[in-house]
């Protein structure tokens, strides 16, 4: 990729902003830290964590069963994030937020509960290579039960989906087209509108997966047409244990639940038992509340800044390390798509990734090193680990000086 050039409007001071983040403050083994695994999970802003203190200190209750006022407080608080998250991604209804354990639960409640209900012996389900292993195995799952087939979408030496093949690959079998938005592993920011319609030229279904995308850029899932739409909260500065699955609600409508118990009936006997409506017919059991609750904050926090913002400077900060890297001698980026975002993976030939990842936390840069639970993507690179710099709207051109510092130090131990 040539040198990336961007400016972004000045609206925003975000050198201040790392101020509402407690944790970047901090020293680790003695350097301030340099927080570049955003990918895994991002950091949570104050606001959020006072909002988690003061409900489990002043509002805890279960939701949607007690009369008594504190249940209702924390239910009211608990579904008001539904209607945020909706806004948020622009989905047409409230009830098309579905709540989840994170982007690999809203994947896997798709696999089983319409793929058990809809494939068939031959049907064919599409993902692609560069998929996280939450959008593989759960498939596979599902596939082996059913008698449906999976087909891969190649990816290219840059790391971008071949969409001659995609094309190919399409027919009146497919049923699904699963595919990432962006890459965790490489970065590449895929056309998933162009994606989504050429599967419905085939009346195939398709579910994007949004971990990577929803945190750094805006979404809007009916723009892009999708038929379902999957993330998690803990890498959106919100809580862990929390994430969406949006599915168009005359699907979901006739999706069977995925799991059984409190809260998703509406009547049970011993003969018979009937379910609640969607969405809530997809949420067995005491949920994650606070972490539900922790979200709508989250949601609050980046709309105050402004999603288009945090693109832009996100864009500004991964130009400017991946324009510094690429000066670095012997260093190889895995992902070397023009539509990048947040992600900037590389390898070196001579220094294993482990290797690199440990002496940077030496000097307080932290970054993931392995294969990203993404090992096909690796293997089409023939790598078996790269070293990832994941960003947010946070990170400064000092943490990406820092990492290229960081690593010149490395390449000295290895000369
Ligand atoms: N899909 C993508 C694209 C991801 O990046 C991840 C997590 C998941 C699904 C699973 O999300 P979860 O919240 O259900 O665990 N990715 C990473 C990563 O890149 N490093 O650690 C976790």
């Amino acid at each position: 990729m040539s040198e990336l050039v961007t400016s972004i409007p000045t609206k925003v001071d975000f050198d201040k902003i790392r101020e509402d983040f407690p944790v970047l403050s901090q020293q680790v083994n003695g350097h301030p830290l340099v927080y570049l695994d955003n990918g895994a999970s991002s950091q949570m802003p104050a606001m959020v964590a006072d909002r988690l203190d003061h409900y489990h200190r002043y509002e805890h209750a279960n939701v949607h069963r007690g009369i008594h006022t504190l249940s209702q407080k924390a239910t009211d608080a608990y579904e008001l994030t539904r209607k945020k998250v909706q806004e948020f991604i622009n989905a047409r209804h409230v009830d098309e937020i579905v709540y989840t354990t994170g982007t690999t639960d809203s994947i896997n409640l798709v696999a089983h509960s319409f793929g058990t209900k809809f494939f068939e012996e031959g049907d064919e389900i599409i993902l692609s290579q560069m998929e996280h292993h939450a959008n593989i195995v759960p498939w596979q799952m599902i596939a082996e039960r059913t008698g449906a087939v999976i087909k891969v979408i190649p990816v290219d030496d840059t790391g971008e989906l071949d969409m001659e093949a995609y094309k190919s690959l399409l027919s009146s079998k497919t049923k699904m087209v699963a595919v990432i938005h962006v890459s965790n592993a490489l970065g590449t920011v895929n056309p998933v509108k162009e994606i989504t319609d050429l599967a419905h030229e085939q009346n195939a279904k398709v579910l994007i997966d949004g971990a990577q995308s929803v945190p750094h850029q805006p979404v809007d899932v009916q723009d892009i047409g999708c038929d379902f739409f999957a993330f998690s909260a803990h890498k959106m500065c919100g809580p862990t244990g929390f994430g969406i699955l949006y599915g168009k609600k005359e699907l979901l409508d006739q999706m069977p639940p995925y799991r059984g118990g409190g809260d998703m009936i509406d009547k049970v006997s011993f003969e018979e038992t009937t379910y609640n409506v969607t969405p809530f017919r997809f949420e067995a059991g005491t949920p994650p509340i606070s972490a539900g609750i922790g979200l709508s904050t989250a949601i609050d926090y980046l709309n105050k800044i402004g999603m288009d913002q945090i693109a832009a400077r996100e864009h500004e900060i991964v130009s400017y390390a991946y324009n510094k890297l690429q000066k670095i001698d012997g260093l190889r980026f895995i992902g070397d798509s023009e539509n990048r975002a947040s992600v900037i993976s590389f390898v070196f030939d001579d220094i294993h990734a482990s290797d690199m990842g440990t002496l940077l936390d030496k000097r307080g840069i932290a970054v993931r090193t392995g294969h990203h639970c993404a090992q096909p993507t690796l293997r089409r690179f023939n790598v078996p680990a790269t070293t990832r710099a994941s960003f947010s709207f946070y990170n400064t051109k000092d943490d990406a000086d820092r990492l290229v510092d960081g690593i010149e130090y490395v390449k000295t131990f290895f000369d």
